[in-house]
């Protein structure tokens, strides 16, 4: 199986339930940018609060802050596979890492693109109830998915990197999709 990854996808499509899932089975190190920043939210440090207020508001967090996360990460990494959930958000993102990733001679192997509509993205995030999951910062938080990182679906199938999974039906189901494609 593929084990240099990038998870892409609407808010509330299930990127890190299935990414959870696909890092334990296949002993893949999961950034996630999101887990990340909140991490540093609960900390309480500098970038956090930095962080904090731009993610109640559902927009995305500077790229700068963003990148220098993902790049120290993936620089302790020895000889893992790893998997990128929600990075990168936005088309500057993804062009600012593949220096790094090069660098490192680790390429990307594959972008697995969630889908879902988004009556069943706004359900499941109702349900999942945190911060920043409520009805207004989760419509506006569609809005910035489709201006800002929906325009990477274009990006990575250029690269005839992207594979499309159906993220509809139960978690076991989707990560099932997922494996297939992968293999
Ligand atoms: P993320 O943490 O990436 O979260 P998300 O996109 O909202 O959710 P995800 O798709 O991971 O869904 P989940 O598995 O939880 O982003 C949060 C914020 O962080 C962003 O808005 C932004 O501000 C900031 N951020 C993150 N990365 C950034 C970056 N690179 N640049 C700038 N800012 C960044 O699933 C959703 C719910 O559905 C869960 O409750 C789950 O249990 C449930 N679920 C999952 N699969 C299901 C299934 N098959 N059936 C039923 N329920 C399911």
């Amino acid at each position: 199986m593929k084990q240099r990854l990038l998870f892409l996808g609407p808010p509330g499509a299930g990127k890190g339930t299935q990414a959870s899932l696909l890092c334990k089975s296949q002993d893949l190190r999961h950034l996630s940018t999101g887990d990340l920043l909140r991490s540093e939210v609960s900390a309480g440090s500098e970038l956090g609060k930095e962080a904090e207020a731009v993610m109640n508001r559902g927009e995305l967090v500077s790229d700068s802050l963003v990148l220098a996360i993902v790049k120290t990460q993936l620089k302790a990494l020895k000889n893992q596979g790893w998997l990128l959930d929600g990075f990168p958000r936005n088309v500057a993102q993804a062009k600012a890492i593949d220096p790094l990733l090069q660098e490192l001679s680790q390429p990307i192997e594959a972008v697995v693109l969630l889908e879902l509509d988004d009556s069943v993205l706004i359900e499941r995030m109702l349900l999942r109830g945190r911060a920043d999951d409520n009805k207004s910062v989760i419509l506006n938080r569609l809005e910035v998915y489709r201006e800002q990182t929906a325009p990477l679906i274009r990006h990575y199938e250029n690269l005839n990197l992207l594979v499309s999974v159906k993220a509809q039906g139960s978690v076991e189901t989707v990560a099932s999709r997922v494996k297939e494609v992968l293999n």
